[in-house]
């Protein structure tokens, strides 16, 4: 893993500057609030990774990029995983973690939850909204995410044309998109007001596009035209963007053909 910063938000902490503390007075004077320490982000400019980022940027916390090139296999590297044990990007260390104490958080759906909750915001704590809000994200989580991601394997990096397996996950991506568009045509968001459910699952529409054309579904468009074009996804999406390259062979042997070590 890349120890160095590669990439740092332009963000600075927030933290207000200690006021001197005057003789004689000492017991009256409070202490400065702790400055918020950067949370770090574990990530590499993918899908996945981005999710991540974009919420980071929404949520205005300062943060520090650590790159894991995965084409380097860096996400093996013991103290990746360590905090990542499933090998995968994105996760976090968050400094200020529960108790003022660090943690980690792996898993993206899992990253959007802890930073909804830490943050109070693009997570909502009325139960009935956030089941809402939940149904989308492990529907993104457990479908969308990976369908298109079978889909881009199968239609850009596998050694052999599979025309079955190609088919079998473009057309699951097309079925997503569709149920997506139903659920778009009476809603600007996902699951109500904008969450990270719409955070999580942006990346992937705009990701799978270029298996599965949006012509046949004008609300997805919209809604990837409206949630694109919020600054902070702008930002999010532009993390590290210049690292992205096609796959070298090199890089294929760290991806694909994975087995348990
Ligand atoms: N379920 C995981 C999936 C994460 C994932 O698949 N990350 C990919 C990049 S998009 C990765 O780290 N790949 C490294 C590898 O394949 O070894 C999550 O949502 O965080």
């Amino acid at each position: 893993m890349n120890k160095a910063k590669a990439a740092v938000s332009g963000r600075k902490s927030k933290g207000t500057a200690a006021k001197p503390v005057l003789r004689g007075k000492a017991k009256t004077a409070k202490a400065a609030p702790k400055p918020a320490r950067p949370i770090q982000l574990f990530y590499w400019p993918t899908p996945n990774g981005r999710k991540i980022s974009i919420a980071l940027e929404e949520l205005k916390v300062p943060y520090e990029v650590r790159l894991v090139d995965i084409g380097k296999g860096e996400q093996f590297v013991p103290d990746f995983l360590k905090i990542s044990p499933n090998n995968r990007m994105p996760a976090i260390i968050d400094p200020d973690g529960p108790g003022g104490r660090p943690v980690s958080v792996f898993e993206s759906g899992a990253i959007l939850q802890y930073l909804g909750r830490k943050y109070g915001r693009f997570y909502p704590t009325d139960e009935r909204a956030r089941i809402q809000v939940e149904e989308w994200l492990f529907w993104q989580v457990g479908g969308l995410g990976p369908m298109a991601g079978q889909a881009n394997h199968f239609n850009n990096y596998a050694p052999e044309n599979l025309p079955y397996a190609k088919k079998r996950y473009t057309d699951e991506v097309h079925r997503l998109f569709g149920v997506m568009n139903r659920r778009l045509a009476t809603r600007k968001f996902l699951a109500g007001a904008y969450s990270i459910a719409d955070i999580a699952a942006w990346p992937w529409a705009v990701s799978a596009k270029k298996h599965v054309p949006f012509d046949e579904f004008p609300d997805l468009a919209a809604w990837v035209e409206r949630v694109g074009s919020r600054p902070a996804v702008k930002r999010g999406f532009a993390v590290s963007e210049e690292r992205r390259h096609p796959v070298t062979d090199a890089e294929r042997k760290h991806l694909f053909g994975q087995r348990a070590r």
